[in-house]
């Protein structure tokens, strides 16, 4: 029998992909460039196409795993090895899913087989293999997997978590059966699943320490399960490897149920810190629960990346409330909630407001308009905010700084490269204009402009989106009047810019009508003070209502 690997090909000079789809199963055939693999690097989504027409029988890899070139997918039998037979598949040494040499002694050693057993031998499970199926669905017809949580190899614990289901009333976790690892999944995201399907099988824990299984002994199946055993676990199947497990004291080993992990997560609790109160040293609720209190009342920071231990915001079934549909999130959404979340709960955030009379800069901008069209170039007020705040940057330099706690250290930029929010129908991005400090406002008018069309285009590329000290986001073309920037971490601060209108302003005599321009700075309240943050504001305010400060 001829195996062929599949490998993760040339990547086009990305370093490294993740997995974003995996688009197959162990069993599937498939043609020669059929694809298998969704991948997404820094750049772009690609597909990763079989090498050549067959069948699957080995997936190494699971949705978000990362892969460089030449990593190893999985395997899949040629059509041409296929149509020969198997008849040679006990002399294969690969490491097989469901073509194990171990079949027959299996057959031989299962004396006391019971029914569901003749399924194994069918699908050609070794010993000690079991299938691990969908349990009772507590009433729902079929259920969705919306995540695969291991993979093929993993080793899992009794009750671990495998997939999680989705029925039109809740989302559950389908737990292991068993310890042991997972020899071979034959399901992924976006599969519909009845009870009792089967997903994959597993070796239990005893039989993988005895090795390959071709010379296994004979399983002693037992049929009480473990206290607390989860419905989904299949009577049929209750293994040895089950009461061995819960004995043997490992730090590491977890107990605890599917719901009580489902809390955990929500409270993002870690379960290996936590001491299980129930039979055998199960994890319950109530333990959760305490662990939780207790890590409130001491106060305890949050672990590293912040922000573990919040709650999260449990979703309802919306679609009780009238139609609704589910859509992926680009890469630019993802990578932009993780960034605004993460810079939300790290750093302390302050917004400072204060209002520019660019009445006569507006003046002077439209006496530049034709000019600028006549050197292809729109004049708008986007880089006259960039070089009044690159002046506030070097007269305020602790604005230019990025903060490294772990090493109690503030790092003091000399150059000044400006970030810039663009709205994209795909999501947000922030390209980088170098040197603002150093450019004419031409020059800056025609960077922001060729960085906005690359940014709409999808042509950024990651050199022209890093290195920023600050950010500018402007929404004046749109409307507003002041809003609450979240600061693009780890720069320390980022400038709103709101919708310039006509307000009356008193000059000591009378009202005079000025063109306002609304500023709101939102900073870094552990890099910067409040009183910095108004100097800042108001030499901002100063330049863009003279533009000759910029000469001084
Ligand atoms: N007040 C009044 N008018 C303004 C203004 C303001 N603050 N800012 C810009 N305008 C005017 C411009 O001068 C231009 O007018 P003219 O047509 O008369 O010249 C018009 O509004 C349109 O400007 P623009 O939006 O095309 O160009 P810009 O240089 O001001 O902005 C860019 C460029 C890329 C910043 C902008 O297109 C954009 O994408 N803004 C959204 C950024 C964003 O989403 N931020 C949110 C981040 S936090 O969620």
């Amino acid at each position: 029998m001829s195996e062929q690997q599949i490998r993760v090909p040339e990547l086009g000079g990305a370093e490294s992909v993740e997995i974003v789809g995996v688009l197959v199963s162990v069993g599937d055939s498939v043609n020669a460039e059929d694809p298998l693999l969704e991948l997404e690097s820094d750049k772009a989504t690609v597909e990763l196409p079989a090498p050549a027409a067959g069948k699957i029988t080995r997936l190494d890899v699971k949705e978000g795993d990362s892969l460089k070139e030449g990593d190893l997918v999985g395997m899949m039998e040629t059509a041409e090895a296929g149509a020969s037979g198997d008849s040679d598949q006990s002399e294969s040494d690969e490491e097989p899913a469901g073509a194990s040499p171990a079949r027959d002694e299996a057959q031989e050693a299962d004396t006391d087989s019971q029914a569901g057993d003749a399924a194994s031998e069918a699908s050609g499970t070794s010993a000690g293999e079991q299938e691990i199926h969908v349990p009772e669905l507590g009433g729902a017809e079929s259920v969705e997997i919306v995540g695969v949580l291991v993979g093929v190899g993993d080793s899992v614990n009794a009750e671990d978590p495998l997939l999680e289901l989705e029925s039109d009333k809740a989302t559950v976790e389908m737990p292991s059966p068993a310890t042991g690892k997972i020899t071979r999944l034959d399901v992924k995201v976006g599969d519909s699943l009845k009870e009792g399907d089967v997903v994959g099988m597993l070796e239990a824990a005893d039989s993988s320490a005895q090795g390959t299984g071709a010379d296994k002994q004979p399983e002693h199946k037992k049929e009480a399960p473990a206290a607390g055993a989860s419905p989904a676990r299949d009577n049929t199947k209750a293994d040895a490897s089950q009461s061995a497990s819960s004995d043997t004291a490992s730090g590491k080993r977890v107990h605890a149920g599917p719901s009580v992990r489902r809390i955990a997560r929500e409270f993002g609790a870690d379960l290996q810190q936590i001491q299980g109160s129930g039979p055998k040293g199960r994890i319950l609720k109530e333990d959760v629960q305490a662990w939780v209190r207790n890590q409130l009342q001491s106060g305890a920071s949050a672990p590293a990346g912040g922000g573990a231990g919040i709650p999260e915001v449990p979703l309802p079934d919306f679609s009780q409330f009238g139609e609704v549909e589910r859509q992926s999130m680009t890469k630019i959404q993802r990578l932009t909630a993780q960034g605004m979340h993460r810079s939300w709960l790290n750093v302390p955030h302050v917004t400072q407001f204060e209002k520019a009379d660019i009445t006569d800069l507006e003046a002077f901008r439209k006496d530049h308009k034709a000019e600028g069209e006549k050197r292809g170039v729109k004049m708008t007020l986007l880089p006259f905010l960039m070089k009044a705040c690159a002046h506030a940057l070097t007269t305020y330099p602790q604005f230019n700084v990025s903060l490294d706690m772990a090493n109690e250290q503030i790092i003091q930029k000399h150059y000044c490269h400006i970030g810039i929010a663009v709205d994209t129908p795909n999501g947000l991005v922030v390209p980088v204009i170098r040197d603002v400090d150093r450019k004419s406002i031409w020059q800056l008018a025609a960077e922001a402009q060729e960085l906005a069309g690359k940014a709409r285009d999808k042509k950024l590329t990651n050199n022209d989106m890093s290195g920023a000290c600050f950010t500018i986001t402007s929404l004046g073309g749109i409307g507003g009047t002041a809003f609450t920037p979240i600061v693009n971490s780890p720069e320390v601060a980022i400038l709103g810019a709101s919708k310039a209108a006509m307000e009356p302003v008193w000059d000591g005599a009378q009202f005079q009508p000025r063109l306002m321009l609304p500023l709101s700075l939102s900073y870094d309240h552990r890099a910067i003070n409040g009183a910095d943050a108004a100097r800042f504001t108001t030499l901002l305010s100063t330049t863009l209502g003279d533009l000759r400060e910029l000469l001084l």
